[in-house]
């Protein structure tokens, strides 16, 4: 039996879920969208996910037809109707139905689209051996043009980063920004640990502000661990002790190579693998 997908208030059988060729969404990437997971039926950071959802609408000037609450209330209903409780939720939000001509002013209203479906996670071993990552050419864009905190449906940077790596054999594109400062990867944030203090680029350096990140932060502190947002380069990652990237589907993945050279033992590190554990403590409660 297919899923059951959300679109505008309803519940439709996956072959009946069907959008409009004249969607801005499809015609333009003129849209945002959101990728959350569920654990155990609940829904992780449900709070976070909604602010960022509907500030990268705000910064469109897109405005979503119906309240935080209720997108929560469909999330649960779409999740419920699958009968899922490990879930990664796609909750995508496009201009809507408009006519040929970008101007978002002639689409109608915008279209709400909720898939619940199980994931496909970075294999178990992966996280045993560690992810190995290479700098690509793509730089980030940069904020001016399109700010990566908004998580739109224009995701052609990060997905000509991930073309880049994936030439290239390796697991995830690592992004700089303009000034050659390490941004984020292709889609997951990125830290290091040097002398027992966490590094993760900041905000400022033009990265999506990744729900997992701030979480990661918290968890570091937590464990009286220094946590400070800085600007690196290439050579402060080439130095480092441990390295990992985080994100809703990778939740913390140990990095052991990049660009060729070997980090530290060449294996996942201890913090990282302490954090990793105490974020899956955390799945287990909610957050
Ligand atoms: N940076 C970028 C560019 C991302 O797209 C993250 C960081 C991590 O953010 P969160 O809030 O998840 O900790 C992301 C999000 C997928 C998929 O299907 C993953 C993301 C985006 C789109 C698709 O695996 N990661």
């Amino acid at each position: 039996m297919g899923l059951k997908i959300y679109i505008n208030g309803q519940l439709l059988p996956q072959e009946d879920a069907k959008i409009s060729v004249f969607d801005h969404g499809l015609l333009y990437g003129d849209g945002v969208f959101e990728g959350i997971r569920a654990y155990h039926g609940k829904v992780f950071a449900m709070d976070q996910h909604m602010d960022r959802l509907y500030d990268s609408a705000t910064a469109l000037a897109l405005k979503i037809p119906i309240t935080k609450a209720e997108m929560a209330n469909a999330i649960k209903e779409t999740m419920a109707a699958n009968n899922l409780t490990e879930s990664y939720i796609r909750v995508v939000v496009t201009r809507g139905v408009g006519k040929l001509g970008l101007d978002p002013n002639k689409c109608a209203t915008p279209q709400i689209i909720i898939i619940t479906d199980t994931i496909e996670l970075y294999s178990k071993a992966l996280y045993e051996r560690g992810l190995d990552i290479v700098t690509v050419s793509t730089i980030r864009n940069h904020f001016s043009a399109l700010d990566p905190k908004i998580k739109s449906l224009n995701y052609l940077n990060n997905i000509l980063a991930k073309i880049e790596s994936l030439q290239a054999g390796a697991g995830e594109a690592l992004m700089l920004n303009k000034d050659g400062y390490v941004a984020e990867c292709a889609g997951d944030n990125i830290f290091i640990i040097r002398d027992h203090v966490l590094f993760t680029p900041p905000e400022s350096a033009g990265i999506l502000v990744g729900i997992t990140r701030n979480v990661v932060m918290k968890l570091a502190l937590e464990m009286g661990i220094e946590v400070k947002e800085q600007l690196m380069t290439k050579y402060d990652l080439y130095i480092a002790e441990e390295c990992f990237l985080t994100g809703t589907a990778a939740e913390i993945i140990p990095v052991v190579k990049i660009d060729g050279r070997i980090l530290g033992t060449g294996k996942p590190g201890k913090i990282t693998l302490e954090l990793l554990k105490k974020y899956r403590d955390l799945t287990k409660v909610g957050f």
